[in-house]
C-alpha cells in the first residue's frame, strides 16, 4: 500500500494528551500544518499552534483532516457537525495503519486485554521473534513505527476501534464482552460493535468459544479457545488443570506463574494467537513461566498476620470484578470483605448482586457510585476514601480472611487513575497493618 502523503495538509489534532501530543510530532515530521486543540491549556513543546477551550468548529471545518484522541467522543456536536461537512475524521490507529508495515496482532476485549498484550509479546520475544506492545496499554501506537520489531503487538479499547478500518491485522482476537464505557457508546450493542471491528481485513481470527458476542462472522472452532470442549483449538482439561491444543496436552496450569481461572483463559488466548505465526510450545512455556502478571491486577499487595489484602484496582467494570470474586470462591471458612466503587460509566451493576449475596461477607463502598452498589447488598457500609476503608476493614479481620479492592468502576472520580488508586490503597494497608 502506498502511504499517504501528508505534507502540507492542515491537520487538526483534537485531545493533546499522550495520543494526541504522539499525532502533533508524527505530523510535524510529515510535514503537515498542525493544530492542536484541547479542552485545557496545554503547551506544546513546538510552538505549534493550541487552541484551548470548547473546541473550534471553524478550525475543524477548514481542516483536510482531523486525528481524535480515544478519549475525545466522536458523536459530540462539534466533531459531528465538522463530519457531516465532510471533514475526514480519525483516530491515531486509523493513521498508524496507513504508514505501519509490520505484521500486528490486535488484541481487545472488556477485561484481560494488557494482559494478553503482555504474553503474547512474551510468548514471541521467548521464540526469537523479536515483539513490541503499544496501544490502549500506554504507548502510542505512532511511536511504534520507527521501532526495531518484527511485530507489534497492539492492545484496542473501543474508543480506538471505532473510528478504525485500514487496520489488517494477521491476528486479531476478542478476548469477552461485558458491560463498559456506557457512558461513551451509550448501548452494549454500540460498545460491542465497536470491538467487532478488530476483525475487519484481520487474517486469523481468534475468538472466545464460550462467548458468541467475541465471535466474528467467519467463526472457525481451529481459532478458538475456552473452557468447553472441543477436538480443535484451545481447551482445558479441568482434571488435570491442563490447557490442550486440537485435544493434545500442550501446557498444565502449574507450568504458569499467574494465577486465578480467568488468566487460564488470557494465557489460552496468547496461545491461540502466536500459534498461526509458527511460535512453538517450548517458547510458549518458557513465556507462561515468565510472566508472573501485572501491577494493579489481582496483586496480593500484604499477607499480614495471615490476612491476605488484595489489590485489583484495575478491575474498572463488573466483569473483571466478578472474575475476581470466581477467582477466591472455594476459600473454606475465611470472611471476604470487598471494596468497591467509583465512577461507574452508567453501568448496570445488577449483573453484580447475586455474588455480592453469596460471596462477599462485607461490603465496603466508596465514590461517585459507591451508594448504589451499597443498595445491592444489606449491611453494608459507605465511607469517604480508601484509608477509612481500609481502617475499617482492618478494625474486624480475622487470621485467614481476605480484604480485596476490586472497584467495578473507574477510577477518575476520586483519583488520577487506577494506579493511583492502587498506590493509595497498597499505602493505606501498609499504613493500617503497621
Ligand atoms: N480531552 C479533551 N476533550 C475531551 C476529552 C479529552 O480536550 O472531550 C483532552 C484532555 O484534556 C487531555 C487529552 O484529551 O488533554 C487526553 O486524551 P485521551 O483521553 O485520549 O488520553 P491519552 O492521554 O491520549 O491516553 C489515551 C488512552 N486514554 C483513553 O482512551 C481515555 C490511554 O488509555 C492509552 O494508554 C493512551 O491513549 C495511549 O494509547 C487509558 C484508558 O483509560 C489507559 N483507556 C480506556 C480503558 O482502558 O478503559 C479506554
Ligand atoms: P484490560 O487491559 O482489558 O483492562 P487487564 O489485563 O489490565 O485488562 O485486567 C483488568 C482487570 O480485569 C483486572 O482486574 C483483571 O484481574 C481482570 N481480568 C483479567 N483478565 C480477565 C478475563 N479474561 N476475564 C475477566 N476479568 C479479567
Amino acid at each position: 500500500m502506498q502511504t499517504p502523503d501528508l505534507k502540507d495538509m492542515q491537520v487538526v489534532v483534537v485531545g493533546l494528551g499522550l495520543t494526541g501530543k504522539s499525532c502533533v510530532s508524527f505530523l510535524q515530521d510529515q510535514g503537515a500544518n498542525v493544530i492542536g486543540m484541547d479542552r485545557n491549556a496545554v503547551e506544546l513543546p513546538s510552538g505549534i499552534q493550541t487552541l484551548s477551550g470548547d473546541f473550534n468548529l471553524e478550525v475543524l471545518l477548514n481542516a483536510d483532516l482531523v486525528v481524535l484522541s480515544p478519549g475525545v467522543n466522536p458523536h459530540g456536536t462539534e466533531i459531528q457537525n465538522a463530519v457531516k461537512a465532510g471533514v475526514e475524521v480519525i483516530g491515531d490507529v486509523e493513521l498508524f495503519a496507513r504508514f505501519n508495515t509490520l505484521p500486528v496482532i490486535a488484541i481487545t476485549g472488556s477485561n484481560g486485554k494488557s494482559t494478553v498484550t503482555c504474553l503474547v509479546t512474551e510468548m514471541l520475544n521467548c521464540a526469537g521473534m523479536k515483539a513490541q506492545m503499544g496501544g490502549n496499554i500506554g504507548t502510542p501506537v505512532l511511536d511504534l513505527l520507527q521501532c526495531d520489531a518484527e511485530y507489534l503487538v497492539l492492545e484496542l479499547s473501543s474508543f480506538q476501534l471505532e473510528l478504525l478500518h485500514s487496520l489488517k491485522p494477521v491476528c486479531a482476537t476478542i478476548l469477552n464482552v461485558s458491560e463498559d464505557h456506557i457512558d461513551r457508546h451509550l448501548t452494549f450493542m454500540a460498545y460491542a460493535d465497536a470491538k467487532k471491528r478488530v476483525f475487519q481485513n484481520a487474517k486469523h481470527t481468534i475468538a472466545n468459544r464460550d462467548d458468541v458476542k467475541t465471535w466474528p462472522q467467519n467463526y472457525l472452532p481451529k481459532y478458538s479457545f475456552g473452557f468447553s470442549n472441543s477436538p480443535v483449538g484451545i481447551s482445558w482439561d479441568a482434571q488435570t488443570k491442563t490447557i490442550l491444543a486440537d485435544g493434545e496436552e500442550f501446557i498444565s496450569a502449574q507450568q504458569c506463574a499467574l494465577q486465578g481461572l480467568h488468566n487460564i483463559l488470557n494465557i489460552q488466548a496468547a496461545i491461540a494467537c502466536v500459534l498461526p505465526l509458527g511460535v512453538k510450545q517450548p517458547a510458549i512455556a518458557r513465556a507462561v513461566s515468565l510472566f508472573t502478571g501485572l501491577p494493579h491486577r489481582f496483586q496480593l499487595v500484604s499477607d499480614h498476620q495471615n490476612v491476605r489484602w488484595i489489590n485489583d484496582s484495575k478491575a474498572t467494570n463488573i466483569g473483571a470484578t466478578i472474575a475476581a470474586l470466581q477467582s477466591l470462591k472455594n476459600r473454606g471458612s475465611s470472611k471476604l470483605i470487598l471494596i468497591a466503587g467509583g465512577d461507574g460509566k452508567k453501568a448496570n451493576f445488577t449483573e453484580l448482586q447475586p455474588m455480592l449475596l453469596s460471596d462477599v461477607d462485607l461490603l465496603i463502598t466508596l465514590g461517585k457510585d459507591g451508594r448504589e452498589i451499597a443498595s445491592l447488598k444489606p449491611g453494608s457500609i459507605e465511607v469517604a476514601d480508601l484509608l477509612e476503608a481500609v481502617t475499617f476493614a482492618n478494625n474486624i479481620v480475622e487470621s485467614g480472611d481476605i480484604v480485596l479492592l476490586s472497584p467495578a468502576c473507574a477510577s477518575l472520580d476520586m483519583f488520577d487513575n487506577y494506579q493511583h488508586r492502587g498506590e493509595v490503597f497498597k499505602q493505606s494497608v501498609l499504613e493500617v497493618t503497621q
